[in-house]
């Protein structure tokens, strides 16, 4: 791979710091990450105040001339993909690097991938502020799109695959000067996040280079909107562990460490990540149960592997509770439970990632509930899904994110945190907002309130949402204010907070550690074999049907 150029104060720095460049890097996509972030957010509180007749789109119409369904695209692509993504690829180069503890072999191609997925970021964020792409983070056709929407989005999805590249080059390095020895924990479940992700994207790559982009640069006459949704949902589910596992290697090599513990089972965090990397990809059809065309045994297969996805979840849920525990007795806790109150809940970013734990518990039982078909026909479409969809992506990613930037800022930045006061009231509003907000938009879609509905302007509300409804304003308030903490102690840190070596990085070690992994735990190629040849199976007839029976001359509409 040729080596690509890369900034001459960068190379400098190398000489003082072995991972200046990955800082930097990361430091640069994170940053990126939490700008779409504040303005994803803001979109958000815009929504749940229209929800109580508070209609802020009007007076802002020239600058938000689509409305609610501008902001609510905005809020969607902003949050779960730009969001997630930039944070993930920035947190992974530095994760990679630091726990192989060498840097990356293609610091130039670093550098690209930033540069790369930045400029596709811009590319789609053209149409999307001029209300040409109204049309929602899943983008279904028949709503149409400018194309340079789906163009940028492609670019980035490109760009994630030259970190897997990175990852992959540095990997083999490291193998060769350490031969023998298991891939250290924190970069194994990077690279197995990121092959996870790249094998996913089959789909929307699919989807982008057949059906939409032709479709939108008036190359073709029209789409296959039951195809697209298809291939939308072969990435669309798999992303969500996509945003997940970045949290999980958190939750495993880096909060116990933060509790003073040590990880409860390496072997077993291995057999967790490797079942994510064979059954993430083979489940989307549980987005599709409502759907016609698709068969039902299809259906009922991806339950039965969604069911079974669920194990790789409930292994980390007691690996995580286990080390945590292992920490409050080290500390000096006792009884059952009292060894709770052991643990540093004076420490945000340890507190923050815990309280995201707790509130991906509830978001785990509701997406079993999503799973069942029978019940999903109750769910499905309504604010149930978006009360699911907060718990797991608003708080156990995205909670996560902001405590682990607690931890990682003054290690990219040098300097200490500036109010862990602060940090803490940040994760408690959050905790609790979140849960005023999606206990209630649970209970609203079990009274049958649509999701994505500009419900504050609806003829047929029920009195009984009218009861709810102010909850979940309350709710996304204190989310709100929980931003705004989170904002102000990022900014001062930055600007004001003390200089001060944050020390090398370090991993959680573990009670039963790499000396007790066998050589299949540190394999990838027979894993990702097995994933492929299960995806084949669980979606190639459907995609065979759909491909050979579709009219691909659906024109395209955009309402907004
Ligand atoms: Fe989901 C819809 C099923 C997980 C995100 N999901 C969505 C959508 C999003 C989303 C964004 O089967 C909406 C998409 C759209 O726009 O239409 N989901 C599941 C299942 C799981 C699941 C079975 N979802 C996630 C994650 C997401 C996410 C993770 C983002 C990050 N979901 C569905 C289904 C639908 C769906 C259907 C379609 C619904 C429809 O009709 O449209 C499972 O993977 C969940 C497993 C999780 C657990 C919890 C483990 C708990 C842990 C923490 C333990 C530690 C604690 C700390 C408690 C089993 C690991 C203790 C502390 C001490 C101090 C002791
Ligand atoms: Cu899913």
């Amino acid at each position: 791979m040729a080596v690509i150029a890369r900034p001459r104060a960068a190379a400098r720095a190398d000489v003082a710091d072995r991972f200046a460049t990955e800082k930097r890097v990361a430091g640069l996509n994170i940053l990126v990450a939490f700008l779409a972030l504040a303005l994803g957010g803001l979109m958000g509180v815009l929504q749940v105040l229209q929800y109580n007749g508070i209609d802020l789109y009007k007076p802002i119409k020239a600058i938000l001339p689509g409305g609610y369904y501008q902001g609510l695209t905005l809020h969607g692509v902003l949050n779960v993909l730009v969001f997630t993504t930039f944070f993930i690829v920035g947190f992974l180069t530095f994760v990679t690097a630091t726990s192989f503890n060498r840097p990356l072999v293609n610091r130039g191609l670093a550098w690209f991938t930033f540069y790369f997925m930045t400029a596709g970021l811009l590319i789609a964020a053209v149409p999307i502020l001029l209300n040409q792409a109204t049309v929602m983070f899943t983008f279904y056709p028949p709503l149409k799109a400018n194309g340079f929407f789906y163009l940028g989005l492609t670019i980035v999805v490109v760009g994630t695959y030259f970190l897997l590249a990175n990852q992959v080059m540095t990997l083999m390095a490291w193998r060769r000067d350490n031969p023998g020895a298991r891939v250290p924990l924190a970069a194994f479940m990077s690279i197995v996040t990121m092959t996870m992700w790249v094998i996913a994207t089959f789909g929307i790559a699919v989807e982008m280079l057949v059906l939409l982009l032709p479709w939108a640069f008036g190359l073709a006459p029209g789409t296959d909107p039951l195809l697209a949704r298809t291939l939308f949902w072969f990435t669309g589910h798999p992303i969500v562990y996509f945003w997940l596992l970045p949290a999980y290697i958190s939750w495993y090599t880096i909060v116990p460490k933060l509790a003073g513990g040590k990880l409860f089972s390496e072997p077993m965090a291995r057999v967790s990540f490797l079942l994510f990397l064979v059954m993430s990809v083979p489940i989307g059809l549980h987005h599709q149960y409502t759907d016609p065309g698709i068969s039902q045994i299809w259906k009922l297969v991806h339950f039965i592997f969604t069911v079974g996805v669920f194990f790789p979840s409930l292994l980390t849920f007691f690996n995580v509770v286990a080390s945590l525990e292992h920490a409050g007795r080290s500390r000096g806790g006792k009884g059952w439970l009292a060894w709770i109150f052991a643990l540093p809940w004076n420490e945000p970013a340890f507190t923050t990632q815990v309280f995201a734990m707790m509130l991906f518990a509830f978001g785990g039982a509701s997406g079993v509930i999503n799973a069942s078909y029978n019940l999903n026909l109750v769910v499905h479409n309504t604010a149930w899904i978006s009360g699911h969809f907060h718990l797991t992506v608003g708080s156990a990613v995205a909670l996560t994110f902001m405590g682990l930037t607690y931890w990682l800022l003054p290690h990219l930045s040098g300097r200490a945190l500036w109010s862990r006061g602060l940090g803490l009231a940040q994760a408690w509003l959050w905790l609790i907002g979140m849960i005023f907000f999606s206990h209630f938009m649970h209970m609203l879609g079990l009274a049958g309130m649509p999701r994505r509905t500009m419900i504050g302007s609806a003829p047929y509300v029920l009195p009984e949402w009218e009861g709810l409804l102010p909850f979940t304003m309350i709710g996304g308030l204190l989310m709100f204010a929980s931003a705004l903490c989170f904002l102000v102690n990022m900014v001062m840190t930055l600007t004001v907070g003390k200089r001060e070596e944050a020390g090398p990085v370090t991993f959680a070690r573990a009670l039963s550690g790499p000396e007790d992994v066998p050589a299949f735990l540190d394999r990838l190629t027979p894993w990702v074999l097995s994933a492929i040849v299960l995806v084949a199976i669980n979606y190639g007839p459907t995609l065979y049907f759909l491909a050979t029976t579709g009219r691909f001359n659906i024109p395209g509409m955009s309402p907004w």
